[in-house]
């Protein structure tokens, strides 16, 4: 970054900060903090030299030497040189970070996945690799290597925050599409971080409750605590607020399972545990449009396959994947094995989404909240969407049948979750799956199919031990269990310690961690507006809609952030 407008960029103060909690219209200012380039406040606008008050319609961006936003519904610049203050929210709506700003940032990139699906790990030696215009630099090998962004589908980026002793390795989308925006939402828009402590220092580990926008739609949520390891007979959690959003967590609980070496003890949806001891991957992986994306989704590692919120070549914004896997003689069950997240894109939407609804969304709320009804039409349309929930179609003589659903989670830890399937009607020596998701919407990981017996599995439930938030204190009583009292963090950069009593290790046996929380959220809105109730009517009515408004938005979203 040249010297002026980094110069520039440090005489811009802080001023204000907009606690939007409940969508009431309190504006509230704090103490000034400097403006860093790329830093996580989304700007929601300017007071120009002369005093001239500029308020973008939505939040924009700090640039290397400009402002941009939008304004009556069209795109502007700002120079910087003109600007007197800018006013951001504090708190991730939605970070864009120039590439050259990077390193400004704190991020290291730690490696990337290529569009033709590679997996490259940068040496970890000296600064790590970072970005600068439209390349990324690295070494790799022991050779220097320049990658040009353009080929980037997904970057991998190492977090850490001294202060709390934490680390945090996620992947942001890349790539020729995101040119001028490389690291696109590096804040997400939902779901606490939990990290586990691994002896040295609290890894992320997992996001609880992705989805559970409102109380009426709070759930339990099973996540495998890989990092996890005692210390001094304790097991110790972090729990943080790194969003804009209110994290309301009902209970926390740990399931430990001593069980044979090489099983893996995985969770379905409901929390009941599956010992999953010879996942075979899938023979045959295929699109709609005849794309092999077996190297993709055989295995979980860092190649994902996320097609972005843009129609295919048809104009088509589902896409219809079918996995084909051999069967045992015999078989007439199995358990899918899938490692699936919700795409940023998709994760970003449940803001946009919100924000149709304006003055009126603290409304839907309460219907949300008040009424079995409001949430059965709420999962009957998403489910007629695949937007948060994917359905999974298998092969029978008379045609597909759905006999299973996925859940959305993450988007940066997609957990394996077993979906136990019927196959009872299928002929032949082979299984094919279909799934059929909403583009942009989702992140696809692996899949593979247990053929194997289901045993018992004994779990060792371990209550809390302590529970302290940094800034409220004792917190334990609220999380013991699920009642009506909760832990809130109602504050990004909220953050909290949970610590149980770890039992001794059973010799001869491997031992799987697995977090139970329970808990939802509130996302932060801007003030607001009237509904946009066409839209929204539209949305309800219109079977596709959803993923037509998405890639509406992702394009809008481009265009602004050229
Ligand atoms: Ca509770
Ligand atoms: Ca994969």
């Amino acid at each position: 970054m040249p010297g002026s407008s980094k110069r520039s960029v440090s005489l811009l103060l802080l001023l204000a900060y907009f606690p939007q909690i409940t969508g009431c219209s309190k504006t509230s200012r704090v103490e000034p903090a400097r403006v860093e380039a790329g830093g996580n406040e989304p700007v929601v606008g300017v007071t120009r030299l002369g005093g001239e008050q500029v308020r973008f319609d939505a939040p924009g961006s700090l640039g290397q030497d400009s402002v941009y936003g939008q304004i009556g519904g069209s795109s502007r610049a700002v120079p910087l040189d003109s600007v007197e203050k800018i006013w951001v929210v504090r708190g991730g709506v939605m970070q864009r970070v120039k590439p050259s700003q990077i390193r400004t940032v704190g991020e290291r990139v730690v490696g990337a996945t290529t569009l033709d699906g590679r997996d490259l790990a940068f040496d970890k030696a000296g600064a790590g690799g970072y970005v600068r215009a439209d390349t990324v630099f690295a070494v790799m090998n022991g050779e220097p290597l320049l990658l040009p962004l353009d080929q980037v589908q997904r970057l991998w980026i190492r977090k850490t925050d001294a202060a709390k002793s934490a680390l945090a390795v996620i992947g942001v989308l890349g790539g020729a599409l995101l040119v001028t925006v490389a690291i696109a939402a590096a804040t997400k828009e939902s779901f606490p971080f939990v990290y586990s402590w691994d002896g040295t220092q609290y890894v992320f580990d997992a996001e609880p409750y992705g989805g559970a926008i409102s109380r009426g739609l709070e759930r339990d949520d099973y996540a495998r605590l890989e990092n996890l390891r005692p210390q001094e007979g304790f097991y110790k959690l972090l729990v943080t607020n790194e969003v804009n959003e209110t994290q309301m967590t009902n209970q926390m609980e740990l399931w430990v399972v001593d069980h044979a070496p090489g099983v893996s003890v995985l969770p379905d949806v409901r929390g009941g545990l599956h010992l999953v001891s010879n996942p075979v991957p899938p023979a045959s992986a295929r699109d709609h449009q005849g794309r092999d994306l077996r190297s993709w989704l055989e295995r979980t590692d860092r190649v994902i396959w996320e097609p972005l919120a843009v129609a295919d070549s048809g104009g088509g914004m589902r896409d219809e994947i079918v996995l084909t896997f051999p069967k045992p003689r015999g078989a007439d069950r199995a358990r899918l094995v899938s490692n699936v997240a919700t795409g940023i894109w998709g994760s970003h939407m449940i803001r946009a989404m919100l924000q149709l609804r304006g003055r009126e969304v603290d409304a839907w709320y309460a219907r949300i909240d008040g009424g079995q009804h409001s949430r059965d039409s709420l999962l009957a349309w998403d489910l007629r969407e695949e937007l948060y929930h994917l359905l999974i179609d298998v092969r029978e003589p008379d045609g597909w049948q759905t006999r299973g659903v996925l859940p959305g989670g993450g988007p940066f830890i997609a957990e394996d979750r077993v979906v136990p399937l019927d196959l009872s009607k299928v002929e032949g020596d082979s299984v094919r799956l279909r799934i059929r998701p909403a583009r942009g919407f989702w992140a696809l990981n692996s899949f593979a199919l247990d053929f194997g017996e289901e045993g018992p599995v004994k779990v060792d439930t371990l209550r809390p031990y302590s529970g302290k938030d940094a800034r409220r204190g004792d917190v334990l009583s609220e999380i013991a269990s699920s009642d009506d009292r909760y832990y809130a963090m109602p504050y990004t950069g909220d953050y909290g310690h949970v610590a149980f009593r770890a039992p001794a290790a059973v010799a001869g046996s491997e031992r799987t961690v697995l977090l139970h929380a329970r808990g939802y959220y509130r996302l932060h809105l801007p003030i607001g507006g009237d509904p946009d109730t066409a839209m929204l009517r539209r949305l309800g009515e219109v079977p596709g809609a959803a993923g037509q408004f998405a890639a509406e938005q992702f394009s809008q979203w481009q265009v602004a952030g050229r």
